[in-house]
């Protein structure tokens, strides 16, 4: 029998737009893959021509999800190519924001994007109760909402959607799929889990809003500092933000990292095997400080897992290309100079993307000409290997409870740790940046923003605000000539991912962790949902702009209904 190809369109549980084709072999083992970004849309052009201090809140509505990194990466990059610093009060205000979106980014992602390709809800229907209120405490001291009481009204709310036939958003899931691995128990610990995580988000929504006056798309970033005048002021806006910031933590050390723990167990054979492991080529640009020097996140660059030789980030060396991609000019340009001209073209007549041809609205960013994994799990293996005394003691408790080596972190599944492990530290390391805040209001500066006269600042300039955000390095750059926007590019983290081939034919990370996987049955191909989910795919901030006329630029066709 010769290869077949499988489509999954819409891939669903993610932000956007996302076609992935594979091709089988005989014994359905994934020898070729393709990621098509969907959707042509993107802000860029939009930009143009527009007043640099506008750029913030345009950019922001590149993403629904990650609204305020865009917001941020845009505010900083004209602070750069003015020369503006902004006041450590303002640091501070914005990586509270920030790493409140990592905490909530991360928890959404991994329960209500995520966690139902591991967990089959169907199966926590048979649990026992009491049972599962001892599993789970097998895996924390103290597990978030554990009683036999609450756990029977979760199976009951469960059964009722069941019986009345309204799974409504937990229709068309492949239960009962081979692959899921977990005891009804477990799928009942995690399901608690997964309501509660409904009311943890929003929680953390309305700590964000405090600094950022609501959220999505927040108002609080103008160029030169932050708005959040008020609330750096009164003591009791700080505490409101830490007792959410509390009660948050609370469920990833009870919940959250437990249930990783968990599904780390039960799937330990597919890490073993190296399920959706990429290239190894990861890539950090660092950042968050806090205190007098130290710093979140450390930068850097691995290639091929080589974790001992880590060169220093240079963002210089990125470029973007666009030969497979559905936009005119095949150069690997700077972002200084990007392009966002469509040029799409045709599938092949039984409607598969090209195989040799353009294929994606996303472009294919590139480091030094390399490939490069972006995201949590770049961030823990360059932490870890750069002995950051933030990150290490956190992988280590996890690899040591979990007994995985880095290594097993570079899989799907070691993806999803690698997540879990970073909302624990960015939660935790909230409480630090809140201190230094009070400290520095309290003792040193009020001051929230640095003044600067429009009129003054240089006609021509460029610059870059370029951050870890929660799927990876988020880069915006601008020109400005006549003291208007002359080029705007964000390369984002999803393009890094999910990019198409290039013309050297290196697959994008999303591809190349596909390569190799065996599907078990491929008319339910799971184990492709699990590794493109384990990236957290976000495709509304990986492409680019709306055509000029309005025209249809691409269709959008259910090809695998049964998909979820
Ligand atoms: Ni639309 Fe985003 C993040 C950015 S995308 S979610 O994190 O930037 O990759
Ligand atoms: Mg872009």
């Amino acid at each position: 029998m010769s290869n077949r190809k499988i489509v999954i369109d819409p891939i669903t549980r993610i932000e956007g737009h996302l076609r992935i084709e594979v091709e089988i072999d005989e014994n359905n083992v994934i020898r070729e893959a393709w990621a098509s970004g969907q959707l042509f849309r993107g802000i860029e052009t939009i930009l143009q021509g527009r007043d640099p201090r506008d750029a913030g809140l345009i950019a922001q509505r590149i993403c629904g999800v990650c609204t305020n990194v865009h917001y941020r990466a845009s505010i900083s990059a004209v602070e750069e190519a003015y020369g503006i610093t902004i006041p450590h009060n303002a640091e501070i205000i914005r990586n509270l924001v920030t790493l409140s979106l990592f905490v909530q980014d991360h928890i959404v992602h991994y329960y209500h994007l995520h966690s139902l390709d591991y967990v089959d809800i169907t199966g926590a229907l048979n649990a026992d109760c009491l049972k599962a209120s001892l599993e789970a405490q097998k895996w924390s001291a103290n597990p978030y909402r554990n009683s036999v009481a609450h756990l029977e009204s979760v199976k009951e709310k469960l059964s009722s959607y069941v019986k009345a036939g309204r799974l409504g958003l937990f229709a068309n899931g492949y239960w009962g799929h081979e692959m899921y691995k977990l005891s009804p128990e477990q799928n009942l610990i995690h399901m608690n889990h997964y309501l509660e995580a409904l009311n943890i988000q929003r929680d953390i929504s309305k700590a964000i809003a405090i600094f950022a006056g609501k959220t999505p798309h927040p108002q609080n970033l103008v160029v030169g500092g932050v708005t959040s005048v008020a609330e750096i002021l009164n003591p009791q806006r700080l505490n409101d933000f830490l007792f959410i910031i509390k009660d948050v933590r609370g469920f990833i050390e009870r919940a959250y990292v437990p249930d990783m723990m968990m599904i780390v167990d039960a799937y330990r054979e597919t890490i073993t095997s190296g399920e959706g492991r990429a290239s190894g080529n990861f890539m950090g640009c660092g950042g968050y400080r806090f205190g007098k020097q130290s710093v979140l996140f450390e930068s850097g660059v691995i290639k091929g897992h080589d974790f001992g030789n880590i060169a220093p980030f240079d963002a210089a060396k990125i470029t973007e290309e666009a030969s497979r991609s559905w936009y005119e000019n095949n150069e690997p340009l700077s972002p200084y100079e990007g392009e966002t001209t469509p040029f799409y073209t045709d599938l092949n007549e039984d409607g598969t993307l090209k195989s040799e041809g353009k294929y994606s609205w996303v472009k294919a960013p590139r480091y030094d000409g390399e490939v490069m994994e972006v995201g949590p799990l770049a961030r823990m293996i360059i932490g870890y290997s750069k002995n950051s005394p933030v990150i290490r003691p956190y992988m280590e408790r996890f690899m040591e409870r979990s007994s995985l080596e880095l290594i097993d972190f570079s899989t799907t599944i070691g993806r999803n740790a690698a997540r879990a492990v970073e909302a624990q530290i960015c939660c935790d390391y909230l409480f630090d940046m809140m201190s230094d805040l009070i400290e520095n209001v309290k003792y040193f500066d009020e001051t929230t923003w640095t003044k600067y006269s429009f009129e003054e600042m240089p006609h021509e300039a460029k610059g870059a605000g370029i951050f870890e955000v929660p799927r990876g390095v988020l880069g915006h750059f601008i020109r400005i000539e006549d003291a208007k926007i002359a080029n705007y590019q964000a390369v984002v983290p999803t393009t890094w991912n999910a990019s198409p081939k290039d013309s050297a034919n290196h697959r994008g990370a999303y591809e190349e962790s596909l390569i190799g996987i065996t599907l078990s049955n491929p008319e339910q191909p799971l184990e492709v949902l699990r590794t493109v989910h384990s990236f957290d795919p976000c495709l509304a901030c990986a492409v680019h702009v709306i055509d000029a006329t309005g025209r249809e630029l691409s269709e959008y066709k259910l090809i695998s209904s049964n998909t979820f």
